[in-house]
């Protein structure tokens, strides 16, 4: 059996110090699914060694990919070319990882090959249909529960598949993603138009491996007719995790913190966007370019923070950034509301139920509805909540600790694992005072 860990945090304290956190967990799900079918070498450096991205790297590694892991966050991709990958002779095993299940599902749709997906209890439970029904219009074969739900069982249609003009119902990269990657088997042109704009990692990267993708504002096309050629990536550290403590250090008084080499991809920053409107201090420095993605060090200092009505337009670009980002709507001067994020509820957990059960737990007169929150901020008492295995309700809860006026437990924290081992390390180095017990 998996071991469980609690977080035990004290309340108080600041945040001081330089972090470099860890790389970003979407860039490098796409490293090795794009190296593995580019033609040649591929070497990452800053590569996430987390569950979830290493979950697609054995996920490749079992369809005939020769991967190699070296010194930390440096893996060697040999790619095996668009049609090279071999038939996996087991299930493959995602376990918490939304990104691998539904990215994996329509690269796989056409291949020559069938295969099996399969996840944790918390990646059972979420909605596969977003990729399965528009993949079937495609001509794909994939089996999912009554419910909608992985397993996954994929007849592999290789040659079969058709192009789709497909409007997504929901802004999702994923679904974006899942139907560019199965356009690349698929006859004709397969055209994909989000509602909102969400992150552009898979368009970004495909170009970069010298495959073809228009882009034409909020529509992104693809045909079969194209090769990836073996690339250098340097994957910049993830804002999902520097969120924490941008969050962090704004709450806590006389901090000071500066986070290097994070990923501001425009896809990206809708926390800090949205904590500048509460505030915030975020400077954003030395921005530059590296490998097409654009990076930067961001200096946050503390801050008095306000709430505010989120734009909506900002929910798809901060998406993952929600359950840090109502520990600083708890911590404001007055009401924040956010509408047009029912999405939250379908994600590793229910993040507006779990959350609005937490910080009620903390005395934070929070209200959950079926597109948001609104939350009265003022102060945070100590006590025991629940992360429900999701590793950002965790970590946002740790973070929580740094205003609360008694301790917090935080129950079934395991899952920090999937996006940020070294939370802990980074976070204590920088004054949370945050210990772990493993039971
Ligand atoms: O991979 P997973 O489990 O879906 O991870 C999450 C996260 O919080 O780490 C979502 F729960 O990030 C998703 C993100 O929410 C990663 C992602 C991607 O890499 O394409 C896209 C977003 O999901 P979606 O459903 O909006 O497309």
């Amino acid at each position: 059996m998996t071991k469980k860990i609690t977080f035990h945090v004290q309340n108080g304290g600041s945040l001081n110090g330089d972090a470099r956190v860890a790389g970003d967990k979407s860039i490098s799900h796409r490293s090795i699914m794009l190296g593995s079918l580019a033609e040649g070498t591929t070497h990452v450096t800053g590569f996430l060694e987390a569950e979830d991205a290493l979950a697609t790297l054995q996920a490749f590694r079992d369809m005939g990919v020769e991967i190699e892991r070296k010194d930390e966050g440096c893996v060697t991709i040999h790619g095996v070319g668009k049609h090279g990958l071999k038939a996996p002779k087991a299930p493959l095993y995602l376990g918490n990882s939304g990104t691998s299940m539904r990215l994996l599902s329509g690269l796989l749709a056409g291949k020559n090959f069938n295969s099996v997906l399969t996840g944790d209890e918390s990646l059972s439970k979420r909605p596969m249909k977003r990729v399965t029904e528009p993949l079937a219009k495609m001509g794909a074969d994939i089996k999912t529960t009554e419910k909608g739900t992985a397993p996954l069982e994929i007849t592999g249609k290789s040659g079969q598949l058709s192009s789709i003009n497909y409007e997504m119902p929901m802004a999702s990269a994923q679904v974006k993603s899942c139907l560019l990657l199965a356009g690349m088997y698929a006859q004709g042109e397969t055209k994909v138009t989000e509602p909102a704009p969400t992150r552009d990692h898979t368009e970004r990267m495909l170009s970069g491996f010298g495959y073809s993708v228009s882009v034409n504002g909020n529509q992104a096309s693809i045909n079969a007719d194209g090769k990836l050629t073996s690339m250098t990536i340097d994957v910049p550290s993830d804002i999902s995790s520097a969120a924490f403590f941008l969050v962090g250090a704004s709450i806590a008084e006389n901090s000071n913190v500066l986070l290097k080499h994070v990923g501001i991809n425009p896809t990206r920053t809708g926390v800090i966007d949205i904590l500048k409107l509460m505030g915030a201090n975020i400077e954003v420095l030395n921005e530059r370019t590296v490998g097409g993605e654009p990076v930067a060090d961001l200096r946050v200092t503390s801050s008095k923070l306000k709430g505010i009505e989120i734009p909506e337009n900002l929910v798809p670009l901060a998406i993952d950034e929600f359950p840090v980002l109502f520990i600083a709507a708890a911590c404001a001067e007055g009401e924040t509301r956010l509408t047009g994020a029912e999405e939250l509820r379908v994600k590793e957990s229910d993040r507006i139920q779990v959350m609005a059960d937490g910080l009620q737990i903390l005395g934070v007169d929070a209200k959950p509805t079926p597109d948001g929150m609104i939350i009265q901020g003022g102060k945070i008492g100590g006590g025991t909540v629940e992360s429900h295995g999701d590793h950002r309700i965790a970590m946002a809860f740790a973070i929580a600790g740094l205003r609360a006026t008694a301790p917090i437990e935080i129950l079934d924290c395991a899952n920090v694992n999937t996006s940020f081992p070294e939370f802990k390390n980074i976070a204590t180095n920088l004054g949370l005072k945050l210990t772990t017990e493993e039971n």
